[in-house]
Parts: structure tokens; sequence; C-alpha cells
């Protein structure tokens, strides 16, 4: 009797450790939320103040995290290289949500980006920091003086809400960095 109840201790305890394992590691890839909580994405770049503010104006690049040191003209090279700058970046890529839950998306890097919904990724509106032969997205066509593509910018440290995703499949990227892309699946 006694070895019996132990058992069946074990063996719960052993399939609660599993699902805590195995929830784990889908976290490493994907971020699952079962409530209306919004669910986080962060922006994240490395852009070197100097080079940026000294091109872009000051307070453009307001980076103070350590190691941010890209210089704007190898971040240009290495999009027209076909090897975008990985420090710039949405984590996480994959979203799966209930529907009608926020998101909630943050710019933590020092410099602007835009979190703007596409039908297909493809290029921003800046052709020197699209990948070789992707033309500019209809989406992010215009840039800032579409103000549906400035609705969607977000600054340094601030937040945009999206909200009211329909089930599916959504594409959000940057227009301005093409290859910051989020896919956000609503079930
Ligand atoms: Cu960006």
């Amino acid at each position: 009797m006694k070895y019996t109840k132990c058992f069946l201790t074990v063996l719960t305890l052993a399939s609660t450790i599993c699902a805590i394992a195995q929830e784990h590691s889908e976290q490493d890839h994907t971020r699952h939320e079962n409530t209306s909580r919004a669910v986080q994405i962060v922006a994240l770049d490395e852009c070197d103040p100097a080079t940026f503010n000294d091109a872009l104006g000051p307070d453009f690049c307001r980076n103070i995290a350590l190691g941010a040191s890209t210089k704007l003209s190898d971040l240009f090279a290495k999009a027209a290289a076909g090897t975008p700058d990985p420090g710039w970046d949405f984590e996480p890529d994959v979203v799966k949500v209930k529907e009608g839950t926020p998101l909630s998306v943050v710019d933590q890097g020092g410099e602007p980006h835009t979190f703007t919904e596409v039908t297909r990724f493809g290029g921003g509106f800046i052709p020197g920091l699209n990948a070789p032969g992707d033309d500019t997205v209809p989406e992010c066509a215009g840039g800032f003086s579409n103000l549906a593509v400035a609705k969607t910018r977000i600054l340094q440290g601030s937040e945009l809400k999206v909200a009211e995703l329909s089930k599916g499949k959504h594409r959000f990227q940057c227009c301005i960095h093409p290859w910051m892309r989020v896919e956000v699946d609503v079930k």
C-alpha cells in the first residue's frame, strides 16, 4: 500500500517536472499566452550614437547599452551584402496568442523602429537597408510621410499596443530595418 502511494507520488512529480521542462523548451522559440494580458515583444538595436547622430541629428540614437557600437556605415554595408546585422531584431520571432490578446511592443533599442503589419515580408522605405533585389512593400511605401506608417512608429523607450488581431497568421516588420520581423499566430 505504502509503496503504491510512493510510486504514484513519484510518477506525479516526474510528470510535473516533465511538463515544466517542456514548457521551458517551447518558450525558447515562441511565446505562448492564453490570457488577455498583453504579450510583450521587444525591439532591439545596437546603434552607435557617434556615427548615427552625426548623420541623422543629435539624439537620433540614444543607446546607452554597453557594447552598442555598430556604425551607421556598417549597418548599410551589412544590409547591402545580404547579411543584415542581427543586433537589430524583434524578440521573439514567433508569437502564438489566443484571439483577444493584445501585443505590447517596446523599443528597448536606441533608435526608432516601426512595427508594421504586412501581407508579405519585404523591403522597407530606405532602399539602402533593403536586401539586394528587395522592393519596398506597399505597407511601408512613403515612409513616415504616410500616416499609416507613421502610426506604427515606436520611439526609444516607448510602447506600441496592437489589439484586436483576427484569427490567423499576421506578419509584422520594421519599415526601416526590414529584417526585423515577427510572425504572430492568433488562435
Ligand atoms: Cu527598425
